[in-house]
């Protein structure tokens, strides 16, 4: 790994130093340098592998897709859609970003069966042992990536994103959405004790080592996947890195009241071993 690591910052800075000072070569270049045209299809193995559940989300893909690539161009990774059959095409729009590059797969589901089993599904396509979780709305930033990835390569199991530590916020929410939000933490913190080792169990925005997982069953009906993991994964170490959740630019959020008595009840089961 810390082989690996040192051979990408040299990339990395040689990247930079080319980009820096064009050198005629470069500048004779007809085609941009960042699209990938090694990147294999038939690839066993990735770095990384991003799992990205989307529903009505094809306003943002492009760009998300855009800004995956850019944060993430030293590494080997695939990005997996699971699009739940969005009415806006979300889905043929992720397999023409596919085509394009080459490092892109699409599960499209028949009907809406909902936000975890698609991240559920998701998960189990991934083909590497590094697996991220992120939404497509563009509200977790794809450039903090960057910041996940090196903390899992110094050997973390879980990296989570969080919003609530120093350098992380949220843009927008209303008082009564931020109350909600710091109550659920609060009620996963005083039923779960596996939670309290991050400040955000709550977050949609995490990466985890596959053997973190290994033998435990995580539900498909369930809330709150990343606090499912912490309550009953077998990880040895934890990081969290602050990130800036931003506010949705485009297409709808999920949150309805009914969301917070699903999530009450899922702590609740959690805590019963119901789950
Ligand atoms: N496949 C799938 N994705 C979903 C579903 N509901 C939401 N998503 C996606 O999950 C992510 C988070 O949803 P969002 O509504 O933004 O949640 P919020 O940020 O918590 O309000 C986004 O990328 C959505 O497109 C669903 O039923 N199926
Ligand atoms: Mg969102």
């Amino acid at each position: 790994m810390s082989l690996y690591r040192t051979e990408a910052k040299k990339r990395l800075q040689r990247l930079e130093t080319e980009i820096a000072e064009p050198t005629q070569e470069l500048l004779a270049l007809s085609v941009p340098p960042l699209v990938p045209t090694d990147l294999s299809l038939e690839a066993e193995r990735f770095e990384l592998s991003i799992v990205i559940p989307t529903y009505k989300e094809a306003k943002n893909l492009r760009a998300l897709y855009d800004r995956i690539f850019k944060t993430l161009r030293l590494y080997d990774f695939e990005v997996i859609f699971v699009d739940d059959n969005s009415p806006d095409g979300t889905a043929e729009l992720a397999r023409e970003i596919g085509e394009a590059y080459g490092n892109v797969r699409v599960l499209k589901r028949n009907g809406k069966s909902g936000l975890s089993s698609a991240v559920l599904d998701g998960m189990g396509l991934a083909r590497s042992d590094l697996v991220v979780v992120m939404d497509a709305d563009l509200q977790h930033p794809p450039e903090d990536l960057f910041d996940m990835v090196e903390k899992a390569l110094e050997g973390y199991d879980i990296v989570v994103a969080s919003r609530y530590m120093p350098g992380g916020s949220i843009a927008n929410w209303s008082a009564l959405r931020r109350c909600v939000s710091r109550g659920g933490i609060m009620l996963a913190h005083a039923l779960l004790p596996e939670t309290r080792a991050v400040r955000d169990p709550v977050s949609g925005f995490f990466l985890f080592r596959k053997r973190a997982i290994d033998g435990i069953r995580i539900n498909a009906s369930g809330f709150k996947i990343l606090v499912e993991i912490l309550a009953k994964g077998n990880y040895r170490s934890i990081a969290e890195v602050p990130f800036r959740f931003r506010s949705r630019m485009n297409g709808d959020s999920k949150f309805n009241a009914k969301v917070i008595m699903d999530y009450v009840i899922f702590i609740m089961k959690l805590r019963l071993g119901l789950l």
